[in-house]
């Protein structure tokens, strides 16, 4: 070493190759250039002694620095290549334990828990049904004939000619009728897809409640009556519900569901309509439906509803964005 400035550009030309090392053996190789025995900071500081007297002390505490600065940083690197330890030496059983983080239950089904345990306790039976289906269950079983606008491709996701993922849980209906003979009395949860525009109440892929009631003398008061007691249970026993005249392919008379605004009571706000919202579709159901699953409109009859299970939790958690559902913010997820 001839001067000071030499081991300043040594500390630099270090520093800048330890950044680029990537792997332990290229570390290795850095210690034995700068550390090791004949390493250029022991070199330097062995050559003090050549230096003018009175330059001395200044030069040791300047290689000191910068050897010291230099071995930290190799330390550091050191860490990111260190090798996992042995089980024998992670047993340590005296150390506290690091708990993984907790996963939870979807606020979807932790709903459709909710809701099998509501229509349980009613006497509904949980039942399972495809997501693909054939043309036969989605359309033409529930009365939706070849011409109607319902089945436009453009309004469907179909696989094939006549294959399609379901636009309606009504599906369920169809596929139970034709299991079973009456009385049935059953509730089917699930995954439903349109090609909607996505927007703050609208997706692409949501679910639905499906329910079914058949038996010998059913009537439009079993289905109101039904529907009341399922949401005082779900939203709350102040929750008042109404049937308003509709039209469904499937059931007639049809009807809407609504259910009183739980911001404002039933007063009218500006987040309802009127004080009231819609919560899905519901009727008694058509004699064409029954007559294709081979029942007899003359002994039983029927009630159906389909309820739209997003727009649900978001009416009882106030929720004012469908797409949180599906963005998997654990930050929004963990709420529930
Ligand atoms: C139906 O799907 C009928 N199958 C309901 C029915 C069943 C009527 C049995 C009669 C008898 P509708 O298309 O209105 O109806 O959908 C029902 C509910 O699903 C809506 O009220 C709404 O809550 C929900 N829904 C509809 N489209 C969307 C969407 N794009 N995103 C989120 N929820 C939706």
């Amino acid at each position: 070493m001839q001067d000071i400035s030499e081991i300043n550009d040594i500390a630099k030309q270090a520093k800048t190759e330890l950044e680029q090392i990537r792997d332990a053996n290229a570390l290795e190789e850095f210690r034995i250039k700068y550390l090791g025995k004949k390493g250029a900071f022991t070199q330097a500081k062995s050559s003090i002694g050549k230096l003018p007297p009175e330059q001395r002390p200044t030069a040791g505490k300047v290689i000191n620095k910068a050897a010291s600065e230099i071995e930290q940083a190799f330390k550091e690197k050191q860490k990111q290549f260190a090798q996992p330890k042995s089980a024998k030496q992670l047993a340590d059983v005296t150390l506290p334990g690091v708990y993984p983080p907790m996963g939870r239950v979807h606020v979807i089904t932790q709903t459709i828990n909710e809701l099998s345990e509501i229509f349980s306790r009613m006497g509904f039976e949980f039942i399972d049904a495809p997501e693909v289906e054939d043309e036969w269950h989605n359309f033409q079983a529930l009365n939706i004939p070849l011409e109607h606008p319902a089945r436009d491709p453009l309004d469907n996701f179909y696989i094939s000619d006549n294959i399609l993922l379901r636009s309606q849980t009504s599906t369920a209906q169809i596929r139970i009728m034709e299991q079973r003979k009456p009385p049935i009395r059953v509730v089917h949860c699930g995954r439903v897809y349109r090609p909607d525009t996505i927007d703050a109440t609208h997706h692409m892929m949501f679910h639905q409640i499906e329910s079914l009631y058949v038996d010998k003398g059913v009537t439009m008061i079993d289905l109101k009556s039904t529907i009341e007691q399922f949401a005082k249970a779900y939203f709350g026993s102040d929750v008042r519900t109404r049937l308003r005249s509709s039209y469904f392919p499937f059931t007639e008379p049809s009807a809407e569901v609504d259910m009183t605004c739980m911001i404002c009571h039933g007063k009218g706000c500006n987040s309802c309509s009127g004080g009231w919202l819609e919560l899905g579709g519901c009727g008694m159901v058509d004699p064409n439906v029954l007559e294709a699953v081979g029942y007899d409109p003359q002994e039983v009859s029927g009630f159906a509803f389909g309820l739209g299970i997003e727009r649900m939790v978001m009416r009882r958690h106030q929720i004012k964005d469908i797409r949180l559902f599906f963005e998997n913010d654990v930050r929004f997820l963990s709420q529930f």
